[in-house]
């Protein structure tokens, strides 16, 4: 299993804690003394993620939240089976800024699973930052999407949850299940195909 199975993207506007969320997820790390480094255009990593017993092969685009790039972020929407759309509940502009990216996303995956994430909960719960954005325009703006999850990726709180979800929830799609299993198929195809070209050329 060489591709992946499921495609996750990242979106939200700059500084909302994006990469550090993949990092946190992936790596199992926060890099708090690291000087902010913008993300330029998308980064891609991957996973394997088991859902019911069966392994998959998640692959995350973190996109660039500046208006910089969002020409370029577009690209990465494309074949996305769900999003993560972060804001951070202490900033109104980026909770704004989240109804921006739901509507450009839905322009070029009308099917796309999405879920919204409140990031740096750790700030909110030790009194460092007020909340900006209520929980009750959260919780009705939620309705009619996958989820909502609160994480701290200082903490680690709620990360694995909610890439958890996704992966369940993408592997309980009949349809999207069906693709992955086709994609498979033909890529065993493809692989037998190339080794038998290739065992001509081979002198060993
Ligand atoms: N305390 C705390 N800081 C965070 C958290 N997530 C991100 N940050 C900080 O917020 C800043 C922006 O994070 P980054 O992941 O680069 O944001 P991005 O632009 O959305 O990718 C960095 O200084 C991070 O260390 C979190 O969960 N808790
Ligand atoms: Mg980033």
């Amino acid at each position: 299993m060489s591709r992946c199975d499921f495609k996750v993207v990242l979106l939200g506007s700059e500084h909302v804690g994006k990469t550090s969320l993949v990092l946190r997820f992936v790596s199992c790390r926060f890099n708090a003394d690291i000087p902010y480094q913008n993300t330029v255009g998308a980064a891609f990593c991957a996973k394997t993620m088991q859902s019911n017993g069966k392994d998959f092969n998640v692959g995350i685009w973190d996109t660039a939240g500046s208006e910089r790039y969002e020409a370029m972020t577009k690209i990465y929407y494309r074949g996305a089976h769900a999003a993560i759309i972060c804001y951070e509940p202490s900033s109104a502009a980026s909770w704004t800024r989240l109804r921006h990216w739901l509507q450009e996303l839905r322009g070029i995956e009308e099917n796309c699973k999405v879920y919204l994430c409140g990031t740096k909960k750790d700030l909110l719960d030790g009194g460092y930052v007020t909340r900006e954005v209520p929980e009750d325009t959260v919780a009705a703006y939620s309705q009619g999407l996958c989820g909502h999850y609160f994480t701290s990726s200082k903490t680690g709180e709620n990360v694995d949850e909610l890439f958890q979800k996704i992966v369940d929830d993408c592997a309980a799609d009949v349809q999207l299940m069906k693709n992955v299993e086709d994609m498979r198929l033909q890529l065993q195809k493809d692989e037998a195909a190339y080794k038998a070209k290739n065992k001509d050329y081979c002198y060993c």
